[in-house]
């Protein structure tokens, strides 16, 4: 099978031993270790002069990664990937600050990562690049003479028309992104919205057709680019996540943790510290339901776990001192000498730890205001002990809530009602909440991590093949031709 070569921001760590990366970093390095390739990105660092990528060979996946200089990290990475797009791709309009020089990096970023790429390609690779940051990556290497198969995966929401379109080159990128042959998104939705602003804003056309196996596909045209598009929702292995969760959860740091709860119940909340996870919103549900129905005061504990991230983007800076201020609050006005509200963790925690703090909360709370798809819902729901499962209150604008019928699903921006579901899934009776356990763990198992990877490779190494059966048809056709003149001449 040819190799596979995947691009994204960020390369998950390469030595082994590290503590378990999560999601796309587990599900990608499997489909690399099968077929051998490259995993190229940026380091993490930056540097004072660019230098050719540092390459470190392990057995047959190829780690190349390159550090930025300081001018293009705050262009390419603060700027335009997450101050202008993962804004307006959340919905977030209000939070949106665009400027020309960061756009101007952001394309310098993309084109240089082609240029660094193209010595390492192999005619038959296929090309898989991950997320927002990389939209123009296709364009550039197809600019580079790069004729492989290359294929896009958005791992965040793709926006509504109108609001893609307050992003001021969004013609620009949605042409960038028909230079893929493959487009993956995390749900219908996100297609049906990639849809729309192709054939309405770009006056292009559209036509259903289906995938192999018959999921459907969306076949694009515009700017002279013919693209399919098709939902890949991004999985989990949930039989691994219920394993590591039930061992973890005997370590002495999980058990003297649950000692400290003293009988109470436990909410548990884990989000990276980001203004679309709808934290402060979550707070505001909880101290409602302590205020109106006190008889949870002293029952009831929320952990929210949030590592910071992208700290040195302004609107996070805000955002945590929001959430300090917020929990401040609460545990001020609730708290009692054996009992806080809130535990709020402005840190990272050991994976495995994470998944058996899970299993011991009778409640998962996971409602960010716009999600691609959240993996902590589902992690939430595999770590869970099967005879006595707790209950998922999930966000009906995460691209999960699609996939998880057993989740009290909730409107974040309407506070009662998740105050309401709280309270209802702190109440839940043990069969309820094992039907809804088990109605959301088959697919789960059906739609694993490698259903997600193998579906979207599958896909684009169909067009791959397509592409070769037509340039033969063309070939033979031409030749035909060719040979019916010179009889004619
Ligand atoms: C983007 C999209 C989409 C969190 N805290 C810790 C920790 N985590 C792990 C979780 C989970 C992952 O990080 C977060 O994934 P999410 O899906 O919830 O959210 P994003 O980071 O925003 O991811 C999202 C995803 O891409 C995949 O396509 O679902 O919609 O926004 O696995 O468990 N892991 C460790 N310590 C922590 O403190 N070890």
């Amino acid at each position: 099978m040819s190799r596979l070569i995947v691009v994204s921001n960020r390369v998950a760590p390469t030595q082994e031993g590290r503590p378990a990366a999560g999601g796309l970093a587990i599900g990608v390095l499997d489909a690399l270790k099968q077929t051998g390739g490259v995993w190229f990105g940026w380091s993490g660092e930056t540097v004072a002069q660019p230098q050719p990528p540092a390459i470190d060979v392990q057995g047959k996946v190829t780690y190349a990664t390159v550090g930025l200089a300081k001018r293009d990290y705050d262009h390419y990475y603060r700027g335009f990937s997450n101050a202008t797009l993962w804004p307006a791709l959340h919905y977030r309009t209000d939070l949106l600050r665009y400027d020309r020089q960061e756009y101007a990096g952001y394309l310098r970023v993309n084109q240089q990562f082609a240029r660094d790429l193209v010595p390492m390609l192999k005619d038959d690779d296929v090309i898989w690049v991950h997320d927002y940051h990389l939209i123009p990556l296709a364009e550039a290497l197809r600019e580079a003479g790069v004729r492989n198969p290359i294929g896009f995966f958005l791992h965040i929401p793709f926006p509504a028309p109108e609001v893609f379109r307050a992003v001021p080159p969004h013609a620009e990128l949605a042409k960038a992104l028909m230079a893929y042959d493959l487009i993956g998104f995390q749900t219908d939705s996100d297609v049906q919205a990639f849809r729309d602003y192709v054939t309405r804003e770009a006056m292009g056309t559209s036509a259903d057709v289906r995938a192999a196996d018959g999921r459907p596909v969306v076949r694009l045209t515009a700017y002279g680019r013919t693209a399919k598009a098709a939902a890949y929702p991004i999985g989990i292995y949930p039989d691994a996540i219920a394993q590591a969760a039930e061992q973890f959860s005997t370590r002495k740091a999980v058990t003297e943790f649950a000692q400290s709860m003293q009988g109470r119940k436990l909410i548990m909340s884990v989000d990276r510290l980001d203004y679309s996870k709808g934290l402060a919103e979550r707070f505001l549900a909880f101290e409602n339901l302590l205020q109106a129905s006190p008889h949870w005061q002293r029952r009831v504990s929320l952990v929210q776990i949030a590592p910071p991230t992208r700290s040195d983007v302004q609107t996070y800076q805000r955002i945590r001192q929001n959430l300090e201020r917020e929990t401040g609050r609460i545990n001020g006005r609730f708290a009692e000498l054996d009992w806080s509200p809130i535990r709020y963790l402005n840190r990272k925690y050991d994976r495995n730890l994470l998944m058996a703090l899970f299993r011991i909360a009778q409640v998962g709370l996971v409602t960010p205001l716009r999600d691609g798809m959240n993996l902590v819902a589902k992690e939430y729901v595999a770590a869970q002990d099967p005879s006595d499962p707790g209950v998922l209150v999930l966000s009906q604008f995460a691209g999960a809530a699609e996939q998880m019928p057993g989740a009290l699903v909730v409107n974040p921006f309407d506070m009662l009602q998740m105050s309401e579901a709280i309270e209802r899934a702190l109440s839940m009776p043990l069969a309820e909440r094992q039907a809804r356990y088990r109605d959301m763990m088959g697919p789960l198992r059906k739609n694993d991590l490698s259903v997600w990877r193998d579906s979207f490779l599958d896909d684009l190494r169909a067009i791959e093949a397509e592409t070769i059966a037509h340039a033969r048809v063309k070939r033979a056709a031409s030749s035909s031709h060719g040979r019916r003149d010179q009889v004619k001449a």
